[in-house]
């Protein structure tokens, strides 16, 4: 056979077994950006950072003065430090006790202290915050009083569910945003305001990835740290809880000393195929229910009859995000955001979840049949 033949005959089936290739290829791409996009967990939309997400939050009014959005801004700078401090606690050295109580009288941790001065020291310089009130801190901060200015007082969970670090379980910052009233003489009666009255809210969960979960009243939305651009970048806008799961989040070790209502939703769920799951750091089992559906509970029990939880800084503001994605919160008596707080640690029992979930909770709590 010719030279010229051979080669012809022999690169045909070369360049279709190619462009075959190649097109099994494109095919391929085009199929999983597909599957990706179906899958409601990946992000296929613009990339949307934290910062010009309260941008365009705060173009919504326009009197808008910016300084709400400085203050998510710090808050969200001050959970990258302590996200980079809770990933490295060994290797940092910053693991175990600090050897103080606290004013709940719990053994402080390190970590505690160290992620209290952090949010102090970003939140300390910035303008338009007249009081800081931390669960680390006996009473509340006054930075500016009068006409100082400051129109706002933000408290916070420096580091909920922190004797969970020895074990690198997920833990997290909790924060709330309140209006403040100049006229208001007393730090204390300042920030002893209803949950409802909340202007912004979040927490971030130092989990097996950093999770920036915020509301302004406009939705609950989720932000997820890239370490490599050092930006908390959108991931979920409009987060919706679902209606219903059968997951009880609770710590039944307390069963005994629950109230009997309670005692019998935790029987009831034996009964019909729920599954429990209780991590034991609040800001890991409420996401977990805010991703997931399903009712997290902290009663009153034996050793904290009025509830663990706090008010201000841990229920208050959990309350705001779940109901802004579609759930309920409760003490048990009444709408979370409805009780009119008396002091900054004040305590309360709490039901917090699906909106079906924390029904059957309550049904059954106040022993109504049917
Ligand atoms: P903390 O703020 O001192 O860390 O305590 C709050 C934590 C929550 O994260 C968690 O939901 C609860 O305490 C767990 O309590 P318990 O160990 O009694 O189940
Ligand atoms: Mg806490």
């Amino acid at each position: 056979m010719p030279a010229a033949k051979m080669n012809k005959t022999k690169s045909k089936p070369v360049k279709k077994r190619k462009s075959k290739l190649i097109a099994r290829g494109v095919s391929k791409v085009k199929k999983s950006v597909r599957a990706q996009a179906k899958r409601k967990d990946v992000v296929t939309d613009n990339l949307v950072s934290l910062q010009s997400f309260i941008l365009e939050e705060e173009r919504r009014y326009p009197s808008a003065t910016g300084e709400l959005s400085w203050i998510i801004s710090a808050i969200s700078l001050a959970a990258k430090i302590i996200a980079f401090k809770v990933r490295h606690v060994r290797l940092q050295g910053v693991i175990g006790q600090e050897g103080a109580t606290n004013v709940q009288g719990e053994a402080q941790i390190r970590m505690d202290v160290i992620s209290n001065e952090v949010i102090m020291r970003v939140l300390g310089s910035r303008s338009s915050i007249a009081v800081l009130g931390s669960e680390e801190d006996h009473e509340p901060t006054i930075l500016r009083k009068g006409s100082e200015g400051g129109k706002y007082c933000v408290l916070f969970d420096p580091l909920d569910g922190s004797s969970n670090l020895d074990t690198a379980v997920g833990v997290g910052t909790i924060f709330t945003v309140l209006k403040n009233d100049p006229n208001i003489p007393g730090a204390m009666e300042t920030v002893c305001q209803r949950g409802a009255e909340q202007i912004a809210a979040g927490y971030v969960l130092y989990g097996s990835s950093t999770v920036f979960m915020l509301t302004t009243g406009h939705g609950t939305h989720m932000f997820e740290l890239d370490t490599s651009v050092g930006s908390f970048l959108l991931v979920k806008r409009d987060l919706q809880i679902p209606a219903a799961n059968k997951v009880y989040s609770v710590n039944e070790a307390n069963l005994e000393g629950f109230p009997k209502g309670y005692r019998d939703y935790v029987a009831w769920t034996h009964r019909n195929n729920y599954s429990s799951r209780y991590i034991g750091s609040m800001v890991a089992d409420v996401h977990r229910t805010l991703v997931n559906g399903g009712v997290f509970l902290y009663p009153p029990t034996k050793k904290h009859p009025s509830g663990k939880l706090r008010l201000l800084y841990e229920a208050n503001p959990m309350s705001f995000l779940i109901e802004q994605a579609g759930g309920k919160s409760t003490t048990g008596s009444q709408r979370t955001m409805n009780v009119v707080p008396k002091q900054l640690h004040e305590r309360t029992p709490l039901v917090m979840g699906s909106p079906d979930e924390v029904d059957h909770v309550m049904r059954i709590a106040h022993g109504v049949k049917r």
